[in-house]
């Protein structure tokens, strides 16, 4: 690989997705295909394809996604949450507290195969929309999710604040431009 194509050195996030391609070419993209990594480097995106046969991420150049501005974003990987078997990616802006969701956009191919269309990580119409709101970095320094937490269809959000508690929000139906509840505290003080 050229150096050029190496972003890891100055990565200040690495998320792994699921996969964004049809890796084994049986026409759609499901859980028997290799996850894929993005890797967000100041202002910039990258996507590096795993890969079921070679071991190393760096088989297939990455793609560098979207020239929209990536500096204050913290990407989260809910999984797929339209049921197309891609990904949905959450990107939320430390500095306006906006969660914002990149829906995954289908590309269907020649050969009959989807695969995501890439297009939708530039799309900055994205941007003017948001699921949620109130999540600064200064608020909560830290925000993750790990999809569905108790198995009710919507992928929910947990976050470290800034006083050092963890709290959850529970993921719903979009009500009054929040996918979120309130925060509920996931451990309470006094627990050895
Ligand atoms: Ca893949
Ligand atoms: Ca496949
Ligand atoms: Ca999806
Ligand atoms: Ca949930």
């Amino acid at each position: 690989m050229d150096d050029a194509d190496d972003h890891w050195a100055d990565a200040d996030q690495i998320l792994s997705v699921g996969s964004l391609n049809d890796d084994d070419g049986d026409g759609r993209v499901d859980d028997s295909d290799a996850p894929d990594l993005l890797v967000k480097s100041g202002g910039e995106l990258w996507l590096y394809f795993g890969h079921r046969v070679s071991p190393f991420l760096d088989e297939i150049l990455p793609v560098r996604l979207g020239g929209a501005d990536w500096q204050d974003m913290t990407l989260l990987a809910p999984g797929d949450l339209n049921g197309d078997g891609l990904p949905e990616l959450w990107a939320r802006d430390t500095v306006k507290g906006t969660v914002h969701q990149y829906t995954s956009r289908p590309n269907p191919v020649a050969d009959g195969a989807a695969v995501a269309d890439l297009s939708v990580y530039a799309d900055p119409a994205v941007r003017t929309t948001s699921i949620g709101s109130g999540f600064t970095a200064a608020a909560y320094p830290h925000l993750s999710t790990g999809g569905d937490f108790e198995g009710d269809g919507f992928a929910d959000l947990w976050a470290r604040s800034d006083r050092g508690d963890l709290v959850g929000f529970s993921g719903r139906a979009l009500t009054d431009g929040s996918a979120f509840g309130p925060a509920r505290p996931l451990i309470t003080g006094g627990t050895p």
